[in-house]
């Protein structure tokens, strides 16, 4: 019999020998493992709502939404009740051999449904970067279908994330990855990324930039050949990347490029597919018909593990019409569980109305918002997209050209910042000198007023250090 007491807040352990237990035990994602074990982890232990509870009984606001993936909040019954129904009924059967669940089916069906009307077919994985993986082997049978194997390369840009595999780590542009492991991979090449703060030309506007940007992606394929290119990738707004909006002007103008070199285009929509944007797919935000959708994350709000490949007709046609066997697929393409919760999850999200929500009501409250937390001295720049978020934290806000100076890099401002946010109960991501969100999509107007009061506090705390400190 366990006869330990369990503590106030219901775990059987103290917070200390949880992470003693993890220092020994666990080594986490993208973590430096000795520095975490000398410091140890925050344990979370329950959470409703678009709050968490860690096992010192703290209150959090998770402004992340989990990492960018739980819409429709923690705590949904239509989710708990569709997982513990399958996993009593058939917890777990393939897809291969001609066999198919009842669960993958209706996911499908309902994808299809809610995806551009081009879409029609999916491919199941059980993440983001297996999907990215799954597009990079899909689109080079496609071309070699077509008698053009030659179609080899993709082409991406740098500070994109496309996930940790070694194709998704390869199509991503984080340098920091490609520096372990001999990345990328033959075959997948980058270009800048749109980024007006770092990357425009002094004294040009935000829509000329956006054309400047996409014109690299030309300058690229003219460089590699066209008759050499398979695909182009992007994430409709980067995520991971720092929440960076590209000017309106860059999708559309990326996507002519696109059909004027024959060449298919992908949109990951990981973080910014169903609903995130305030529209089901980041793609239809940023007005471009992509040939493939990479989702995961939201399509269960996070709750058990799902991702995949929508499949536009352009591509699905050949594949199934003069494919034969395409050798690819994981145990889990399909699993289920993972798609009877996503069914269930997709069905809230209609119900509730949250697409709708974002778009019309609590994306531009954010905005709004932003543009208040915007007036703040060390604010540089907003901006949001549906409800995601980013605060560029500057030095001085008139210096440069207008844009603000950044802090010198070793001050790691963002590091300062997340570190109040973290004591202040408040889950918010440092990408550099980006302070980023992305609350869950039924988060309300009050909860946004308390969550931009929490950040208005943190920036005044972060100022503070910076003044004492003599950074600016
Ligand atoms: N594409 C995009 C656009 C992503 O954001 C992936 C692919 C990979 O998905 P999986 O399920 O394999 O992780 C992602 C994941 C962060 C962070 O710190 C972001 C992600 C993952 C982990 C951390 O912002 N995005």
């Amino acid at each position: 019999m366990n006869t330990s007491i369990p503590s106030k807040q219901g775990t059987s352990r103290t917070t200390a020998q949880w992470q003693s237990a993890d220092a020994a035990h666990f080594l986490h994602p993208f973590t430096d493992f000795q520095a975490l074990a000398k410091k140890g982890s925050r344990v979370i232990t329950r959470a409703d709502n678009i709050w968490l509870w860690d096992s010192e009984g703290h209150k959090i606001l998770d402004a992340m939404s989990g990492l960018w993936c739980v819409n429709v909040g923690y705590g949904q019954k239509k989710l708990i009740d569709a997982a513990t129904r399958q996993l009593g009924q058939l917890p777990f059967y393939n897809a291969f051999f001609q066999t198919a669940t009842e669960p993958a089916i209706e996911l499908a069906e309902l994808l299809a449904e809610i995806a551009p009307a081009s879409f029609q077919h999916v491919f199941f994985t059980s993440s983001g970067s297996e999907a990215n993986d799954t597009n990079v082997r899909m689109v080079r049978r496609y071309w070699d279908l077509l008698g053009a194997p030659a179609r080899q390369v993709i082409i991406s840009r740098k500070n994109a994330y496309h996930g940790s595999t070694m194709a998704g780590a390869s199509l991503g542009g984080m340098a920091g990855m490609h520096a372990q492991g001999g990345l990328p991979i033959p075959g997948i090449v980058h270009i800048e990324q749109p980024y007006w703060f770092e990357n425009a030309p002094a004294g040009l506007s935000r829509d000329d930039f956006g054309l400047l940007a996409a014109s690299w992606l030309e300058d690229k394929i003219r460089e590699v050949g066209a008759d050499k290119v398979a695909a182009f990738i992007g994430e409709p707004v980067q995520g991971a990347g720092g929440v960076i909006v590209p000017p309106a002007t860059y999708w559309p103008e990326i996507q002519r490029i696109c059909r004027r070199h024959d060449i298919l285009l992908i949109s990951d929509e990981v973080i910014t597919g169903f609903g995130r944007t305030g529209r089901w797919f980041g793609c239809e935000t940023q007005g471009f018909e992509p040939d493939l959708m990479t989702f995961a994350k939201g399509v269960t709000s996070g709750y058990v593990p799902l991702g995949g490949v929508m499949v536009g007709e352009r591509v699905a046609r050949v594949l199934i019409d003069q494919g034969g066997e395409f050798t690819h697929g994981y145990t889990y393409s399909g699993h289920p569980v993972a798609c009877a919760v996503a069914v269930a999850n997709l069905r809230l999200v209609r119900e509730l109305g949250l697409v709708e929500r974002v778009r019309t009501d609590v994306g531009p409250y954010l905005a709004q918002a932003f543009e208040r937390l915007g007036r703040h001295p060390l604010v540089g720049e907003t901006q949001t997209c549906g409800l995601m978020g980013a605060l560029l934290l500057v030095k001085d806000k008139a210096g440069g050209d207008g844009r603000g100076t950044p802090f010198e890099a070793e001050r790691d401002i963002g590091m300062v910042c997340r570190g109040h946010c973290f004591a202040n109960g408040l889950i918010m991501r440092a990408v550099g000198d980006r302070m980023i969100i992305a609350p869950p999509l039924v988060i309300t107007r009050e909860q946004i007023d308390e969550m931009a009061a929490l950040i208005g506090r943190c920036l005044d705390l972060t100022l503070a250090d910076a003044q004492r400190q003599g950074w600016i």
